[in-house]
């Protein structure tokens, strides 16, 4: 695995529909800024110009869907220009890096939900990653049966959220068998209450932030 020539952490958060990453990661970046620690704060699909315009393609509702190898290789594009473009420099000056969604969420959507075999994924991954992996990944959990009727509730669908109940059930239970196999994972139960998610988020960044200002 790489790793980065300072101390700068690569951090990513993962997670079902209605999960609460934005709201968590609103509260990540209070604890950076707390902590004096610069950063740079990202997304996927998204995070340049390039990723931002295959973003509106992804989740478009307009026109005939992507079939799901052009829609894995979209997101993989927009992976590679985002490594290249914002991650890559930023760790190299020593910025962490704390991005919404990142590989974990191929294997979850494409792979476990659509059903694209992992090992192509990982093919894929080797490619564009180059070694790249996070130093921490919070997946934040919760039944999809739950998180759907807050991200309705929240705004109008995209075109993965449209998708139904069955789907975001393999969705989950992918992201918990990787998180099951890798210690780079943290797994915070997001059905709680916003207080409570944020204090396990605390409890988790602390031994990263006490190293890291
Ligand atoms: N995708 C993919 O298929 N393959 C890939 O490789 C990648 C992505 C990278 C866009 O992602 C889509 O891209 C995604 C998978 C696919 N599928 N979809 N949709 P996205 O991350 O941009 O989209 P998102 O999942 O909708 O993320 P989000 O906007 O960050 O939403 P969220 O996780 O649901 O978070 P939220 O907005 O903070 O919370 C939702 C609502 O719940 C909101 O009203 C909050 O106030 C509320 N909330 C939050 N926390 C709580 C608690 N604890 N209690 C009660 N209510 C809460």
């Amino acid at each position: 695995m790489k790793k980065n020539s300072s101390s700068a952490k690569f951090i990513t958060l993962e997670g079902g529909e209605g999960a609460g990453k934005s709201t968590s990661r609103d509260f990540i970046v209070s604890l950076l800024s707390d902590h004096s620690i610069p950063f740079v704060h990202t997304r996927e699909p998204g995070g340049t110009p390039i990723g931002e315009t295959l973003r509106e393609l992804l989740l478009s509702k307009k026109g005939v869907p992507p079939s799901v190898t052009t829609e894995l290789l979209l997101v993989f594009a927009a992976r590679a220009q985002h490594l290249h473009e914002t991650i890559e420099p930023a760790l190299a000056e020593g910025k962490w890096v704390l991005c919404d969604r990142f590989t974990d969420a191929t294997y979850a959507y494409q792979g476990y939900g659509r059903g694209f075999d992992l090992n192509a994924i990982s093919t894929l991954e080797d490619l564009v990653q180059n070694g790249r992996q996070p130093d921490l990944t919070v997946l934040l959990d919760i039944d999809p049966v739950v998180g759907m009727e807050r991200a309705r509730l929240r705004a109008e669908l995209d075109r993965f959220e449209e998708e139904e109940l069955a789907f975001f059930e393999r969705v989950r239970a992918g992201y918990l068998s990787r998180a099951s196999k890798d210690s780079r994972f943290e797994v915070v139960d997001a059905s709680q209450n916003v207080t409570a998610v944020q204090a396990d988020l605390a409890a988790i960044l602390q031994p990263l932030l006490e190293g890291g200002g």
